[in-house]
C-alpha cells in the first residue's frame, strides 16, 4: 500500500460565494469552514484533511478572489496567492455561467503562472438546466487547458466522488502527512470564533457583516463538569453598528448568542456558557495592529 499512496495539498480558489467552503465541508463530511450567502465569508486559509485508503488530500480553503478595498482585503488576496504557490494542485470553483469577467481573467493568469494542474469545478449545478451546462463547460474549455472540468453540486453532494477521484488522478505519490484522525489545523478557539462570526453574518444585514471580527477572550473548561465557559467579543467599525448588533433590548445579540451556542455545544459535545460583548474599533480593517490582534496576521497566517 505504501508505494501507491497518493498525497498532497489542493488549493480551493474562486470568486466569493461560489461555494468553496461548502464543497470542502461536504468532502470531509464535517463543518469546519463557515459558509454564508454573503460574499467574503472566508478570510483566512483553512486547512482540512481527507484521508482514504488511496491517499490523503489536504485542502486549503481560501477567501474569495476580489479586488482589495482595505488592508484586510490585501491580506486576503495575499493569502490566495501564497496558497497557490504552496500547493500541488488547484481546484477552481465557478458559478454555472458562461460569464468570464475580470476576476476570472485574473485567476487564469495566476494559475497559468503557477504551472500546477488545475481542476475546474462548475458548482451549483442544481440551479441550472443540464442543457445549459454544456454551454458553460464549453466557454471555460476555451479559456484554459484544464486537466478536468467537473460539474457538481456541493449542496446536493452530486459528483463529489468524481472530484475526489480526479484529484487522486493528478496528485503525486507521497507520504501520509497527518494521522488519519486529523480533520483540520484550526484550533478549537478559532472554530468557535468563526461560528459566532457566521451567526452574526446570518443575523445581520447589509454592510455590517463585512466590518466585524470575533475575538475569543477566554474559553475555559470547568473542572469535572461537562461545561465550557466562553467570553467572546464582536468587534465592529461604528457606534451605529454596535447598536444594531446589540438590537432592541439586546434582542439581536441574544439571537446571535443562542444560535452560536447551539452549534458550539454540538462541536465541543458539552454545555456552553457563552457570553458575548460588542466593541467598536474604528476602521479596524485598515489598521495593522487590529488586523494582527484579530487573527489576520501575515506572518502567522502563512
Ligand atoms: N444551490 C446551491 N447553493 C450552493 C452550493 N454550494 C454552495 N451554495 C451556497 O452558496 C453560498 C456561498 O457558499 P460558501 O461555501 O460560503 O461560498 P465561498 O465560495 O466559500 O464564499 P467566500 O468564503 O465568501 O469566498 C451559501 O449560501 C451556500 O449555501 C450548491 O451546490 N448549490
Ligand atoms: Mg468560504
Amino acid at each position: 500500500m505504501e508505494n501507491n499512496f497518493k498525497s498532497g495539498f489542493v488549493a480551493i480558489i474562486g470568486r466569493p460565494n461560489v461555494g468553496k467552503s461548502t464543497l470542502m465541508n461536504r468532502i470531509i463530511g464535517q463543518k469546519i469552514a463557515i459558509t454564508s450567502n454573503k460574499p467574503q465569508t472566508t478570510r483566512n486559509k483553512i486547512q482540512t484533511v481527507y484521508t482514504s485508503d488511496e491517499g490523503q488530500i489536504i485542502f486549503l480553503d481560501t477567501p474569495g478572489m476580489l479586488k482589495a478595498k482595505n488592508k484586510l482585503g490585501e491580506y486576503m488576496v495575499d493569502v490566495i496567492h501564497s496558497t497557490i504557490n504552496d500547493v500541488d494542485m488547484i481546484m477552481w470553483l465557478v458559478e454555472p455561467s458562461d460569464f468570464i469577467g475580470n476576476a476570472e481573467k485574473e485567476i487564469i493568469n495566476a494559475i497559468k503562472k503557477s504551472g500546477k494542474p488545475v481542476i475546474l469545478v462548475i458548482n451549483k449545478t442544481d440551479t441550472v438546466k443540464k442543457d445549459d451546462l454544456i454551454k458553460y463547460i464549453d466557454s471555460y474549455r476555451k479559456v484554459y487547458d484544464f486537466e478536468e472540468i467537473i460539474p457538481a453540486s456541493a449542496i446536493k453532494g452530486s459528483n463529489v466522488d468524481t472530484i475526489i477521484e480526479m484529484i487522486y488522478k493528478y496528485l503525486p505519490y507521497g507520504p501520509m502527512y497527518y494521522d488519519e484522525d486529523t480533520v483540520t489545523d484550526q484550533p478549537m478557539r478559532q472554530i468557535v470564533a468563526e461560528i459566532i462570526r457566521e451567526k452574526s453574518l446570518k443575523c445581520l444585514n447589509e454592510e455590517i457583516p463585512h466590518g466585524i471580527a470575533v475575538v475569543i477572550d477566554q474559553m475555559k473548561y470547568r473542572d469535572n463538569k461537562d461545561i465550557v465557559d466562553i467570553d467572546a467579543t464582536i468587534v465592529c467599525e461604528k457606534d451605529s453598528h454596535k447598536g444594531i448588533i446589540i438590537g432592541k433590548n439586546g434582542s439581536m445579540l441574544k439571537k446571535i448568542g443562542q444560535t452560536s451556542r447551539y452549534e458550539i455545544e454540538r462541536l465541543v459535545e458539552m454545555k456552553a456558557n457563552l457570553k458575548l460583548w460588542v466593541k467598536v474599533r474604528k476602521d479596524w480593517r485598515d489598521k495593522d495592529i487590529y488586523l494582527k490582534n484579530f487573527g489576520y496576521d501575515k506572518k502567522s497566517g502563512e
